[in-house]
């Protein structure tokens, strides 16, 4: 809890026994609910969030976008966190991160992360990847993202219902971002963290697979957004029927979003 805001920890698993017993026996007193879902997990997952004394909701359909969207929905509190279960993301930044939300009046955290050592070959194709990712969200969407793919996020559950995510797969990260930095009714910024670059257990990623599907994602989305801009300003007459909090950029909002970075340098490595 914290100045009366109620925080959930929201941790989508397949398969994260591990890291689980890593995590959990670290979570900061700032939490007030940990949210595992366990993503149709073969090991003992759940077993492990209760031992810890999480709750544990049950997604069976594969899929990190998928387990969010379970997550997100039987979270309780104001404001919610995220992370992976693979014990790489700082437990020890969240406190910095609620507080930036009630006292900078943010409503949407991403995270950018700096990896805390020299990265191998792996790391290197994933870190590869995600330039792509994220110089290709920059252009198509001219949002003032430079880590695309974070996995921790913090902020108020009352704009979910303001944004249009719904990808069951990996694209659901990239998805919540564009739609929290396009939609003018969020204040969105993203704040750089430290990250431990090895994880514990066995990685979900498929960085081929998953790395296209995001690429191909990003562009469909841009058609989308185009279509959707087409449709509200000829007044509804095409027959294109989309969400309405999809919005195109436009150079106020740029600029807007340019803005919002002001205090990006409030980064310390100690956490809050
Ligand atoms: N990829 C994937 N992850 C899932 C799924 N369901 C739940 N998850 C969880 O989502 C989180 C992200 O998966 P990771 O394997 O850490 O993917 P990543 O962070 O992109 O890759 P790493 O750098 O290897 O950690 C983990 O906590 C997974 O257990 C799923 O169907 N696919
Ligand atoms: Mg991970």
């Amino acid at each position: 809890m914290y100045r009366g805001y109620k925080v959930s920890l929201v941790i989508p698993c397949y398969n994260e026994e591990e890291g689980l017993q890593v995590l959990l026996a670290d979570i900061p007193s700032v939490v007030d609910e940990v949210l595992v879902v366990d993503n149709n997990s073969t090991d003992t997952t759940g077993a492990v969030a209760r031992s810890f004394g999480a709750r544990v909701v049950f997604e069976p359909n594969k899929g990190y976008g998928n387990a969010y969207q379970t997550g997100f929905e039987n979270a309780t509190g104001d404001i919610i966190a995220t992370m992976d279960a693979d014990g790489m993301y700082p437990l020890e930044s969240i406190r910095r991160l609620v507080k930036t939300v009630t006292n900078e009046g943010y409503d949407f955290i991403t995270t950018r992360r700096i990896p805390d050592r020299r990265r191998n070959f792996s790391s290197f194709l994933r870190y590869f990847g995600d330039v792509v990712l994220n110089i290709t969200t920059r252009i198509l969407f001219r949002v003032k993202l430079k880590d695309s793919q974070s996995g921790m996020w913090i902020f108020k559950k009352s704009i979910l219902k303001l944004l249009n995510v719904k990808d069951p797969g990996m694209a659901m990260s990239q998805e919540l971002k564009i739609e929290a930095y396009l939609n003018p009714e969020v204040k969105a910024i993203e704040i750089p963290i430290l990250y431990r670059d090895e994880r514990i257990g066995k990685s979900k990623l498929s960085v081929w697979r998953d790395g296209f599907r995001n690429l191909a994602y990003l562009f469909r989305k841009r058609w989308q957004n185009r279509c959707a801009h087409e449709y509200a300003s000829d007044g509804g007459k095409t027959k294109t029927t989309l969400h309405q909090s999809v919005k195109l950029p436009t150079t106020t909002d740029f600029n807007e979003t340019e803005s919002n970075h002001a205090s990006e340098n409030i980064y310390h490595h100690s956490g809050a």
